[in-house]
């Protein structure tokens, strides 16, 4: 047994800043990870194409302004390894890697109420006694498998995106089966489309992406954002998203129709998700929505030659932004390669998988490797994982059972000195992802330095204040179009989990706004004894 002031699971980006940020405060702390090194989610997301949909330069710390000034992005939208090499540059600018524990999976964490203590316990029996755990585990870490029936008699090379081999995989002179057109999908077929003898994409549901047009960064450009990182950072931590775009407050049904072309256009032309965020009605006005959705469609009926392929690329059963928008570098010109076939599989016509491929209602298909591009059992899937008991002994699975009920999406009743980084009822996924992660890892920080200062031994989220978060979380999405699909937010992608809109939608802003208040006010909701 092995004691600690903190457990934090977890070494991806939340992990390692929690550790540093806990070092600080002069507490003892380990991190267990379940790779063999830091990176969470670009540690496991090795696919062909992987890049993050958000800014380089606002994808990253600001936590410290000589790591901001030293590290050098070289694109827009920084590709996988390069986010890879950033995670393993602050691992050892911080001298992180030696209070993380690797290669180890934690197995369970329980309460003991007599000690006030957690016992965290490990896949190979190790146990660490802890005052408090923080759960760095991640929103898109446990890569979902689909049910197909007989995919284990495929015997071919199966890969999914989300665990994809360190080595690679060679996929020229092979013919490919791909399944799923999320983010992960839509970045990846590009590049395998180039490398295979043919690509054929199974779609259950077209998705709306918006063009990166990524490219280096010019060091001019770069040196200006430079110069300007405190205005820009204070910029994202004003903002819905949390990162520099320009946000811009009109409604698209104010607009007259050329006006609204032009601003389409524009939002088009400067690619990513402002498209969606740029405008106050698009994700509550169906009307609106469906005029920037209608912009897109015929946007993809423009690249796409082939009339029939563009229909079938075409989303036209939910709003666009309500399954999370993707952001593509040559996605729709893919599909006029002679080596790509897009096969719709939507409305169940998924067969079996075959020895050789795939038999769907309207024929079989046959290749030599098959992709996984099926995305995560996201937000709860990595916490669910664990065996997590509180007070009592209960269990956060089983109390959860019905979906995730959190206070400010980063603790739970019944569970003391236990905190969630970028956990369910927090913008988290809604968000810049690392800034989502520092906004929590110093609200953290600063409620465990008061703890400590006022010997407060426990700290726990009161079961009204949870409620109170969880209901206002559910109605403020309920108020939106973001509930109108069957997207992952919603855990609609994983059959039997609960529907329960987990992420909160009002914007990083106002989140963290209501932190600050929760801070001020003595952390009003949590009973600190
Ligand atoms: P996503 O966005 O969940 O996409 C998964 C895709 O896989 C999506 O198109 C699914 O269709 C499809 N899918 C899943 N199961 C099946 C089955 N059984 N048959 C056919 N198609 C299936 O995951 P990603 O990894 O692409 O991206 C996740 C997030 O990571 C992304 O939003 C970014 O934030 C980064 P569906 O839409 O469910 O019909």
């Amino acid at each position: 047994m092995q004691d600690r002031d903190v457990i934090v699971i977890g070494a991806g980006f939340a992990g390692m800043y929690m550790v540093h940020s806990l070092r600080q405060l002069g507490l003892s702390v380990s991190a267990i990870e379940r790779g063999s090194d830091v990176g969470g989610v670009w540690y496991w997301n090795r696919y062909p194409g992987a890049r993050c949909d958000i800014e380089s330069m606002s994808y990253s710390y600001s936590f410290s302004e000589e790591l901001e000034q030293e590290w050098v992005w070289s694109h827009r939208y920084a590709m996988q390894p390069e986010i890879l090499r950033y995670a393993d540059y602050v691992a050892d600018r911080f001298e992180l890697r030696r209070d993380i524990v690797f290669n180890t999976t934690v197995a369970k964490a329980e309460y003991c109420e007599v000690e006030r203590r957690w016992l965290v316990s490990t896949e190979t029996g190790e146990i660490f006694r802890c005052r408090y755990v923080v759960m760095a585990t991640g929103c898109l870490s446990v890569p979902k498998v689909p049910d197909l029936p007989g995919l284990g008699h495929f015997e071919g090379p199966v890969l999914h995106t989300a665990d994809w081999p360190a080595e690679g995989h060679d996929f020229s002179d092979q013919t490919v089966g791909l399944i799923g057109t999320g983010s992960s999908g839509i970045q990846s077929i590009p590049i395998i489309a180039h490398q295979a003898r043919h690509l054929t994409v199974f779609q259950r549901t077209a998705n709306f992406s918006i063009p990166a047009w990524n490219g280096p960064l010019s060091i001019d450009h770069e040196a200006d954002l430079k110069r300007n990182y405190r205005a820009l950072r204070q910029k994202a931590r004003q903002s819905y998203v949390g990162d520099f775009a320009d946000e811009y407050y009109v409604s698209i049904l104010d607009l007259s129709p050329e006006d609204r072309e032009v601003q389409f256009e524009r939002r088009w032309r400067e690619g990513g998700f402002n498209y969606q965020y740029a405008f106050t009605d698009v994700m509550v006005d169906e009307t609106a929505n469906d005029l920037a959705a209608e912009y897109v469609r015929n946007k993809i009926r423009a690249k796409v030659k082939d009339p029939r392929m563009a229909e079938i690329l075409c989303p036209k059963d939910h709003p666009l932004g309500s399954k999370r928008l993707c952001v593509d570098t040559d996605y729709f010109e893919t599909y006029n390669r002679d080596n790509v076939t897009i096969v719709d599989v939507g409305a169940d016509r998924v067969v079996e998988m075959t020895e050789t491929g795939l038999r769907t209602l309207d024929g079989e298909y046959q290749f030599d490797a098959l992709v996984l591009a099926t995305g995560f059992d996201a937000m709860t899937g990595a916490l669910n994982a664990i065996d997590i008991r509180g007070r009592g002994g209960v269990s956060l699975k089983e109390q959860w059972r019905d979906g995730p009920r959190s206070y400010l999406g980063v603790a739970v009743a019944g569970f003391p000195n236990l905190f969630i980084i970028t956990g369910p009822g927090s913008p988290s996924v809604f968000a810049n992802m690392i800034l989502a992660i520092e906004q929590h890892v110093e609200w953290i920080s600063a409620l465990i330095t008061y703890a400590e200062a006022n010997e407060v031994r426990e700290i726990e989220a009161e079961s009204e204040a949870q409620e109170d978060w969880a209901r206002m979380v559910s109605e403020s999405a309920d108020k939106t179009l973001f509930v109108k699909a069957n997207s992952w937010y919603l855990g609609a992608n994983v059959p039997g989990k609960a529907r329960v809109f987990m992420p909160y939608v009002d914007g990083f802003k106002v989140y963290a706004d209501a932190c600050e208040e929760v801070a001020k006010s003595g952390y009003r909701g949590f009973r600190l004894s």
